[in-house]
């Protein structure tokens, strides 16, 4: 993948400027989906903000974020953005949310951003360029299976697909160490990376939960995949897994695919 020129620590600034929106603003809730699925004036604010800037800073891209009316697949450059990954947590002042920024180039993410503002935790890498967590050097954790933990989630906004997820998840925690429900995908794939848990799955997600935290992980040094597809879908949800090493990886996937050897809604 060719570089580009782009100085990654302007885009973390940004996100931190964004981050005050999260501590500071108060909470407008906005029913979006299904019963679990909310929308908060603070998502809003912090998406309006973030396409903006990011748009200013590198001319010609295009956004796709999770409040978005339109969302363009098409671009060369785009920012995927989720302007609170863990709404649900941030509405009940939890204090486990997120921002997540992913740039996707030529249809891979290449650089991402995710930011965790009650901790002031700011997760970074471009491709090539090593994975941050506050300006230090990252990397996944050495643990085995059987020491590790899993994160995982049951198809919130679609609880068709979760008896598959149960099955998994019990699979994987009989073999592993525990398992976590932290409520959101991007700060819990960025603990990938840091080393704080080893595993991940999920069998329902969207570009924007993910876009940001991938380019970190990979260049922790751990795997992350989209199960059953080979490029970076960015229009509609999938499953992913990941984890620290091949051999865990390897493992995982094992059994994600005997309990899943579809999913049931990609077309
Ligand atoms: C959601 C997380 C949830 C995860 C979903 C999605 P949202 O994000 O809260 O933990 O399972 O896939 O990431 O809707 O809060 O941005």
């Amino acid at each position: 993948m060719t570089s580009i020129d782009i100085d990654i620590l302007k885009v973390t600034e940004l996100v931190r400027e964004a981050g005050k929106l999260l501590l500071d603003r108060p909470k407008e809730v906005m029913q979006k989906g299904n019963n679990s699925n909310f929308v908060t004036s603070c998502d809003i604010a912090v998406e309006q903000l973030l396409s903006a800037k990011l748009r200013d800073l590198l001319p010609g891209s295009l956004i796709i974020g999770e409040e978005s009316e339109d969302n363009p697949s098409n671009g060369e450059l785009l920012w995927v953005i989720d302007p609170i990954d863990g709404t649900s947590n941030f509405i009940r002042d939890m204090g486990l949310s997120v921002i997540s920024v992913g740039l996707v180039k030529d249809g891979e993410p290449y650089l991402g951003v995710v930011y965790q503002p009650y901790r002031d935790e700011m997760f970074y890498a471009k491709t090539g360029e090593g994975a941050y967590l506050n300006g230090e050097r990252i990397h996944v954790s050495d643990r085995d299976f059987a020491h590790s933990h899993l994160c995982s989630a049951m198809s919130l906004y679609d609880k068709r697909y979760a008896p598959p997820c149960f099955r998994i998840i019990d699979r994987v925690y009989q073999e592993s160490d525990d398992l976590r429900r932290l409520g959101t995908a991007a700060m819990e794939l960025a603990y990938m990376a840091c080393g704080r848990v080893e595993l991940y799955f999920e069998i329902r997600i969207f570009p924007w939960d993910a876009a940001g935290a991938i380019p970190i992980i990979r260049e922790a040094g751990g795997i992350v995949e989209i199960l059953y597809k080979d490029k970076f879908p960015l229009d509609e949800p999938f499953a992913i897994l990941g984890a620290n090493t091949p051999e865990n990886f390897a493992r995982l996937k094992e059994i994600v695919t005997e309990e899943l050897p579809e999913v049931p809604y990609y077309s």
